[in-house]
């Protein structure tokens, strides 16, 4: 999996790769110059799908501000599958666009295709999640820490079992991302980091299964649980809305959301807060969306030739109960 390390010892010779890429197409005539050209840019950008409040909120975004900078957009919305990704990212390489932009709905797979679009000379931009495959083939990653989320997740749980008098073992149940996504694998790796490093005696993750970040996904499983696990205290999930749909099936099963079972859930779309707010949820570890104006920004840079960093990460910020009321009204997604 890529990390901060990997990205950084990449940057000079990729960012120079796609310098040169950016600057000139299969004719060698050139996409752009460093006066920015009158040609307007074009951007393929592949979604991953429409699956939860996070991935609304995050296409809003990527469109607005394509708009907004003035850029050509070709979108397309992959509904949650790889093979559509590929040929959108085909299709686009076929319409010889200036840049192309994805989030990859999984981390493997990738290689091919970005070496055809590497061949074409035209950069690719990764926004969101990370992909397993040879980092010359991308130019940078637009995206959170999942890793340090899951971190984060554990350490707040720290906080809400405190401050729900928890005593004793803690049994957790874990509902887990599309099965092989980056945040996924990895939301998983850092909860468990500190788990390991701090909970060995205490903590035990009594059940983990992808909910496949939908409600739906979340309510089926978590009934599930319930079924074998009566006595779950804790649900971490890896997003909002499997944590949303969870609620209904604990709900279901005559149990306190928020009391009976303690919830901690990732991205923080505005049902998420809504549920904290009404006690069903306990904390919740953001995952900012609004990547759009910070992608045209690494668009731009590239398609005039110039560098950029490897990883660009957004800011966030985690929130406890108390906290959802007073952040609702100013919540961007
Ligand atoms: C995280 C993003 C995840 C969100 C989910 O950056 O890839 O995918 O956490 C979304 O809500 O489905």
């Amino acid at each position: 999996m890529l990390n901060r390390r990997n990205f950084l010892t990449a940057a000079v010779g990729v960012a120079a790769t796609a310098g040169l890429a950016a600057c000139a197409k299969e004719d060698g005539s050139p996409t752009g110059s460093s006066s920015g050209g009158s040609k307007t840019i074009t951007l393929g950008f592949s979604q991953v799908g429409s699956e939860s409040g996070w991935r609304t909120a995050n296409t809003d975004s990527v469109k607005s501000a394509a708009k907004e900078a003035g850029y050509k957009l070709q979108f397309s919305d992959a509904q949650q599958k790889q093979e559509n990704q590929i040929s959108a990212i085909r299709s686009f390489i076929a319409q010889k666009v200036d840049v192309i932009a994805f989030s990859p709905v999984v981390v493997t797979g990738w290689d091919a295709v970005l070496k055809e679009a590497q061949t074409a000379k035209i950069p690719v931009v990764l926004t969101d999640r990370s992909v397993e495959s040879d980092e010359s083939l991308f130019v940078a990653l637009v995206g959170s820490d999942f890793t340090d989320e899951g971190r984060r997740a554990a350490k707040i749980l720290e906080k809400v079992l405190e401050k729900a008098g928890h005593k004793g073992k803690v049994k957790i149940a874990q509902l887990e991302g599309t099965t092989g996504a980056a945040p996924a694998i990895e939301r998983a790796k850092g909860f468990k980091e500190v788990m390991d490093a701090e909970h060995k005696d205490d903590w035990e993750i009594v059940a983990s299964q992808t909910g496949d970040f939908t409600r739906a996904g979340g309510k089926q499983v978590m009934a599930a649980f319930l079924q074998s696990n009566p006595d779950i205290d804790v649900l971490f999930a890896h997003n909002d809305d499997m944590g949303l749909g969870a609620i209904q099936a604990i709900e279901a099963a005559g149990k306190k959301p928020g009391k009976d079972i303690l919830i901690v859930t990732v991205d923080g779309v505005k049902d998420g807060f809504i549920a904290m707010s009404e006690g069903k949820i306990n904390a919740i570890v953001e995952c900012n969306p609004l990547l759009g104006p910070q992608l045209m920004e690494v668009v731009k840079t590239v398609h005039e030739g110039g560098t950029v960093e490897r990883w660009i990460k957004t800011k966030e910020s985690d929130f406890m109960q108390d906290q959802a009321k007073d952040a609702l009204p100013t919540r961007k997604y």
